[in-house]
């Protein structure tokens, strides 16, 4: 295992990489040079790598942002530059060049469930809870939760959550969409490798296309997305690795679609 700047662990098994938030005495929660490490991270995987695992040491997925940093800003521009590095780090997740796998377990709240809601499938462990405190700490949604937690859940629940701070489940956060999948404690790493791999096993195009093209698509007019599937569809189809395949199913060489 290595470590990466701002307290990150990095484990790679053939082309999944497992990257583990590693300051559990601070319950991972989120300074600056983790953010950072983040953004360097996503912004150029490991050569080889096709999936990624976002994992988290000790008993919480991560307690959001590291309050203790907050004493240091004091204008509104310091606000402003802290929140904007936050969003530069989670769209490299989000738009980056790798699919994301993340495992919570344990406190999932504020900045973390924004982390959490960067990533593209999400495996909970049946202790994971989910909140966003800001209203208790005086502060409001800064890594990109307005947007991506809202088109998770929809904005009048992160309206809810935020007001009176209450926090939700991992049943009710499976069944709201914050989780993909709900597993008991200690099985959710085992199955974000498994998911990581199976992912990796796409073809680089349709996977890419997947994670850069479907959410601007989902965000557009509908005449415009239509437009961008189908030129999309174009992009992830040409390769010669799409002939390959087609091939191999139509010869009988190829897996078949059945149940899990
Ligand atoms: C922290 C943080 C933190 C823990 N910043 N230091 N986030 C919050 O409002 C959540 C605040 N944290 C908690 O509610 C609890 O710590 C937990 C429920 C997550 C975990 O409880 P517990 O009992 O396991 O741990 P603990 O004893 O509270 O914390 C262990 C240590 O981590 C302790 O430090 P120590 O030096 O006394 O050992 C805590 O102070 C420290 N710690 N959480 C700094 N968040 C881009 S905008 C996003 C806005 C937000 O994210 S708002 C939500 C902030």
């Amino acid at each position: 295992m290595d470590s990466l700047p701002g307290s990150l662990s990095l484990t790679v098994e053939d082309e999944v990489a497992i990257l583990t938030l590693s300051r559990p005495e601070k319950r991972n929660a989120l300074n600056m040079e983790t953010v950072a490490g983040l953004a360097a991270f996503f912004a150029a995987p490991p050569e080889g790598v096709k999936a990624a695992v976002l994992d988290a040491a000790g008993p919480h997925f991560c307690a959001g942002l590291d309050l203790s940093e907050m004493t240091s800003i004091h204008t509104p521009m310091a606000s402003v530059t802290h929140s904007r590095a936050w969003h530069r780090a989670f769209h490299e997740i989000e738009f980056g060049m790798i699919p994301v796998v993340s495992v919570m377990h344990g406190a999932v709240v504020g900045g973390g469930l924004e982390l959490a809601a960067s990533t593209h499938v999400r495996v909970a462990e049946a202790s994971a809870y989910y909140g966003l405190p800001e209203g208790q700490r005086g502060l409001f949604l800064g890594g990109g939760g307005s947007v991506r937690i809202s088109r998770l859940i929809g904005a009048h629940r992160v309206m809810e959550l935020m007001l009176t701070g209450r926090t939700l489940s991992s049943e009710e956060g499976l069944a709201l969409g914050l989780s993909h999948y709900r597993v008991a404690d200690g099985e959710g790493r085992a199955l974000a490798v498994d998911l990581a791999r199976r992912i990796a096993s796409n073809s680089a195009e349709s996977n890419f296309a997947i994670i850069q093209s479907l959410p601007r698509i989902a965000a557009s007019a509908p005449e415009t997305g239509l437009m961008m599937e189908s030129l999309t569809a174009s992009f992830a189809e040409g390769s010669p690795e799409t002939q390959a395949r087609l091939a191999a199913f139509l010869e009988k060489r190829a897996g078949k679609v059945t149940r899990d």
